[in-house]
């Protein structure tokens, strides 16, 4: 999934295993019926209010929604070379209208993605649309492949490989000041969550995490276990949320897909 890979209700039905055309999630702004309508798709840089609605099938704002991982609706936000991550949890007006505070730091091309379960089609969707923080800017490179990042004084590794069609175990381990982390708080009914993305279509893979906190196996720590299925050979970057002393961090690492 999502998700951050997001279990719940919908779990195992998660977008980009299930549609016709067999297209990974994330790569389009209207997909089963569900579109992503921003209320602007050029913003400023710096702290604004991003506004928009899910549209069902009938052109109406979607109000009703099965949550998946505490939340109705995850929406992240990615710079479109990966250097950038953030992923919020808007607040739905009774209109039908998602709202959430946004701090885009420079200009640059940005994809945001919903990750929801409208109640009406019963299985997850993720939606992706394009969103431009106006300003010259200089593009970079996606970061060079790397297993280990270091957020905070956390010391995070990735193990496992991606492999093309096939789901793989990623198991991400943290430390700090050297010593393992046993004691990772549970976000959003997990102890981490990861979204991996596609460099150069930004193609939405969804990974489910091994286990979740207070199911009696499952460690808060320091290793975090996913299944990633990825759609392809490629550069891919993994984004890790986990919290620890009350606060959640992003780890960020690049790894390649076959060939
Ligand atoms: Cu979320």
């Amino acid at each position: 999934m999502t998700t951050t890979t997001h279990s719940g209700p919908a779990q195992g039905h998660h977008a980009g295993h299930h549609d016709a055309g067999g297209l990974p999630g994330g790569l389009q702004i209207s997909q089963d019926g569900y579109t992503l309508d921003l209320d602007r798709s050029i913003i400023r840089p710096g702290a604004t209010r991003l506004r928009f609605r899910i549209l069902g099938p009938d052109g109406a704002p979607v109000t009703a929604y099965t949550p998946l991982h505490d939340r109705d609706l995850h929406l992240i936000v990615a710079r479109r070379e990966l250097t950038g991550f953030w992923h919020v949890h808007p607040e739905l007006g009774d209109d039908g209208t998602w709202s959430v505070r946004l701090d885009l730091p420079g200009a640059g091309a940005y994809r945001v993605f919903a990750d929801i379960a409208p109640e009406a089609l019963g299985r997850t969707v993720t939606l992706g649309a394009d969103l431009a923080v106006s300003g010259p800017y200089e593009p970079l490179p996606v970061p060079a492949p790397a297993t280990v990042d270091v957020v905070d004084g956390y010391e995070v590794t990735l193990a496992g490989d991606l492999v093309p069609g096939e789901a793989r175990e990623i198991t991400l381990t943290v430390h700090r000041d050297g010593a393992p982390v046993t004691d990772l708080q549970p976000y959003l009914a997990a102890y981490g969550h990861l979204v991996v993305l596609r460099a150069g279509d930004l193609a939405y893979v969804h990974v489910h995490p091994d286990g979740e906190p207070g199911d009696g196996v499952t460690a808060p720590g320091p290793g975090i276990t996913f299944h990633a299925a990825v759609p392809g050979p490629g550069t891919y970057r993994a984004f890790l949320d986990f919290k620890h002393g009350d606060t959640v961090r992003t780890a960020a690492f690049t790894l390649v897909a076959g060939h």
